[in-house]
C-alpha cells in the first residue's frame, strides 16, 4: 500500500503570488504572512514574484496565465471579499473561487485559494494576522505541500 503525502521541506522552483489591491489593508497583511511563511520554509524572496491586480475578480485571468507559462511551481492567489449591502459580494467571491479552481485544473499547476470571504472587516483582519492566524501564510504552506506532493505522484 502506498500512502502519498506532501511535506513542508523546502520545495524547488519559483512561486507567483497574485494579490488583489481591493481591501489592500487586508491583502497587504496576507502577502506579508505569505512571504514570511515561504522564507521560513526555505523559499527566499528571490524565488517569489508578486503581481498586483485591481480586485479579486481579476485574479483568475492572471493566475491562469502565470500557471500556464511554465515558470512557476505554484501560483498563490490572495484577495479579500467582504460582504456589503449589495449582491456584488456573491458574484466577486463566487467567480474568483471558480476561476482560481479552473486555473489549476486547466494547467495542472497548483493554484492556491488564499482569498478571504467574510461578513465583516473585523473577520477579515482576524484572518490576516490577528486572532485567527494568517490565511496568506496558510496559502504558502498549501502551495509548498502541493508542490512536494505532485513530485511524488506517479
Ligand atoms: N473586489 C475584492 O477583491 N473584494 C471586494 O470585496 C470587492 N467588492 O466588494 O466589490 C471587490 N470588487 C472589485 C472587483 O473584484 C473587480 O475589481 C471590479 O468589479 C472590476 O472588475
Amino acid at each position: 500500500m502506498a500512502i502519498l503525502e506532501g511535506d513542508f521541506s523546502p520545495p524547488p522552483g519559483r512561486f507567483a503570488i497574485v494579490a488583489a489591491r481591493f481591501n489592500r489593508l487586508v491583502t497587504e497583511a496576507l502577502w506579508a504572512g505569505c512571504r514570511d511563511a515561504f522564507v521560513r520554509h526555505g523559499v527566499p524572496d528571490e524565488r517569489l514574484d508578486l503581481v498586483w491586480v485591481p480586485g479579486s475578480f481579476e485574479i483568475p485571468l492572471v493566475a491562469r496565465r502565470l500557471a500556464a507559462g511554465g515558470d512557476y511551481a505554484a501560483v498563490i492567489c490572495l484577495g479579500c471579499v467582504i460582504r456589503g449591502e449589495t449582491g456584488h459580494y456573491d458574484h466577486v467571491a463566487g467567480q474568483a473561487a471558480a476561476g482560481i479552481m479552473q486555473a489549476g485544473l486547466a494547467t495542472s499547476v497548483p493554484v492556491i485559494f488564499g482569498v478571504l470571504t467574510t461578513e465583516t472587516v473585523d473577520q477579515a483582519l482576524d484572518r490576516a494576522g490577528l486572532k485567527s492566524g494568517n490565511k496568506g501564510a496558510d496559502a504558502a504552506l498549501a502551495a509548498i505541500e502541493m508542490v512536494n506532493l505532485l513530485r511524488k505522484l506517479p
